[in-house]
């Protein structure tokens, strides 16, 4: 049996793990089995730790995106295949990355074609930054990290504009007329992931068609390289001991982002994505920063109780020691003299030049 791979690729924040958390649950009330593959840079991830509450098979490839470590995302499909017979695998790449239908796809087509039947290359957008890169901005970023949103977009076979569910219906229709004028080779679909608009289309489309990595993109790797690099990547895990037994944990979590935005925007550093994710008993919070403050979002909740553990990932338009600082300084603050933290785990770094292990110049 083959097994289908969904890629779905597009900047931090865009809504990439949104999407894969809606489409397992799909896929999987179609009574087909599902796998789904997070990447990043360093371990401790929040996305992994967020799919492991859903109930499909997670896996996780860390240390080095997809495309500088080829192996070790076929060493996680082949284990899905073997251990779990999925039928279906979805993969989200790390958001900063870009040239995977070169790196990716062709030599997956290529390598693999007993064994996998590889979906169109879906690239997800946000439609804040969608608007303003079509109308030549940066969308608030450095311009070689708006470089990569302008590559990812070019290398789609379907782009999607997701969070449709924040424009009116005009607003959308613009968006959709003025992708399809820049890039005319790609299916445009506009979703929200997150109430499910537009969805069922979508994933009608990367389970049926078989027309997969089309076209490539020209990727100037040293642009590609200084847009991560400016990048501060931070993923922490804390274990948290309150000294009251009705520690308010979600007070906690509501302070450390509110005041991590806060910190942010005053220095006017540029926002990739921080999420974080507070586990107490079986419940859990979630926290999203994917620009200014305003774009601030804090779902669930927990009891109050002694313990807790949190995972924290922050990507900002920092040096990485800054980051780290900020971070330290902020979790010590929200903790104040009520709180306890231990860290379990800390990986800063800003992520080196992209070294694929293979860069295909044709369409397999
Ligand atoms: N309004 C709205 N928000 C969305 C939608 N999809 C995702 N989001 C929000 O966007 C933020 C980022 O979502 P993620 O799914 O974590 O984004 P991602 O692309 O996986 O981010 P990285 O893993 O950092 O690259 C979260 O606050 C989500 O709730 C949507 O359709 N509408
Ligand atoms: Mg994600």
């Amino acid at each position: 049996m083959k097994t289908r791979i969904i890629m779905v690729g597009g900047f931090l924040g865009a809504g990439k793990t949104t999407l894969l958390w809606e489409a397992a649950r799909r896929i999987t009330e179609k009574d087909k089995r599902v796998g789904l593959i997070t990447n990043d840079q360093a371990s401790a991830l929040v996305d992994t730790a967020f799919l492991e509450k859903a109930n499909g098979v997670v896996s996780e490839v860390s240390g080095s995106c997809f495309c500088c470590n080829f192996n070790g995302l076929t060493d996680a499909i082949s284990q899905m295949r073997s251990r779990n017979n999925v039928e279906v695998i979805i993969a989200e790449p790390v958001g900063s990355c870009t040239d995977l239908s070169a790196t990716l796809l062709q030599p997956l087509k290529e390598k693999y074609k007993e064994d996998l039947e590889m979906a169109p290359l879906s690239v997800l957008v946000d439609p804040k930054r969608l608007a303003d890169i079509l109308q030549g901005g940066n969308a608030g970023l450095h311009e070689s990290a708006a470089y990569i949103i302008n590559k990812q977009t070019e290398e789609a076979d379907i782009i999607v504009i997701n969070k449709i569910d924040l424009l009116t219906a005009d607003e959308v229709n613009a968006l959709k007329e003025k992708c399809a004028e820049k890039w005319p080779k790609a299916k445009i679909h506009a979703i929200s992931a997150k109430n499910g608009d537009g969805l069922e289309d979508w994933l009608t489309d990367v389970m049926t068609l078989n027309e997969a990595g089309t076209h490539l993109a020209e990727v100037d790797y040293d642009i590609y390289a200084e847009g991560e690099a400016v990048l501060g990547w931070l993923n922490t895990t804390v274990e948290l001991k309150g000294k009251s037994a009705e520690t308010d944990w979600n007070a906690f979590a509501q302070n450390l982002m509110s005041n991590l935005a806060s910190r942010f925007d005053d220095l006017n550093a540029s926002v990739g994505h921080v999420k974080m994710l507070l586990e107490a008993g079986d419940k859990f919070v979630i926290g999203n920063l994917t620009g200014t403050k305003d774009t601030l979002s804090i779902r669930g909740s927990v009891d109050p109780g002694k313990s807790a553990s949190m995972t924290l990932n922050a990507r900002v338009q920092m040096d990485p020691d800054t980051l780290k600082n900020i971070v330290g300084e902020e979790l010590q603050s929200a903790c104040g003299s009520g709180i306890e933290m231990r860290i379990v785990e800390l990986n800063y770094l800003s992520p080196g030049r992209p070294n694929p292990t293979y860069r295909y110049d044709r369409i397999v």
